[in-house]
């Protein structure tokens, strides 16, 4: 059975929802980031870089949230991903998400959230790097259901977390229809609403 060490962190649900959507057996291992467990030996040993997620597949560990969401979807068929055209577009937004996105809605909540001491340009700068993101996935929604067209795939569950708390984040959807349609429509979907229930009302992610 996979074990998937992880807590409630964006980079941990991700994985949460595909394991759902799947269906594959799995234990969930907290590893509680915020007390510092990430540091301990036994889990150094597991992923020496001291970050969740980590899956062991039986054989090996594997870390990295988007690398683990194609390995995945390769195990499991699933979200056409052996398609090429499909597989080439999963690439390019899983780099997207993991370049881009990621690091600068996660400064965002960093500036906004947690720096003890305030720098406005930081948050400026990082948020107008985020505002762009949105106004780049709305476009890429015109006409869509799903990032990559009409199969739900890893590239939407990727990008999903860090759009589910963009209240949190100070980032609005209001002009940005065909993204907020996009985003209740993964919320509303079984395996997601399981996903972020194990994690409980967030619970800073
Ligand atoms: N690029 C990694 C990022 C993993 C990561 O930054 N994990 C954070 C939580 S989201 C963590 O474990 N932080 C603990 C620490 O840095 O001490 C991925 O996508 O899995």
């Amino acid at each position: 059975m996979i074990k998937l060490y992880g807590y409630d962190t964006i980079n941990t649900l991700k994985v949460l929802m595909l394991l759902l959507e799947t269906k594959v057996e799995f234990e969930y291992i907290p590893i509680n980031i915020r007390a510092g467990e990430q540091h301990k030996p036994e889990f150094l040993a597991i992923n020496p870089a001291g970050k969740v997620p980590v899956i062991f597949d039986g054989v090996r560990h594997q870390t990295e949230s988007n690398s683990i969401l194609l390995s995945l979807a390769q195990k499991a068929g699933w979200g056409a991903v052996d398609d090429p055209n499909m597989h080439d577009q999963l690439m390019a937004w899983l780099f997207y998400q993991a370049s881009t996105q990621g690091p600068h809605f996660g400064q965002v909540e960093h500036w906004l959230r947690f720096a003890k001491t305030p720098n406005p340009e930081a948050l400026a700068r990082h948020r107008l790097i985020a505002n762009h993101t949105i106004k780049y996935l709305n476009d890429q929604l015109i006409g869509e259901q799903y990032i990559c067209g009409e199969t739900y795939s890893i590239a939407d569950i990727a990008l999903f977390p860090w759009l589910h708390i963009h209240d949190h984040l100070g980032l609005s959807l209001e002009k940005a229809e065909h993204l907020a349609c996009w985003l209740d429509r993964i919320r509303n979907r079984p395996a997601t609403v399981r996903a972020c229930a194990l994690f409980g009302p967030r619970s800073i992610f």
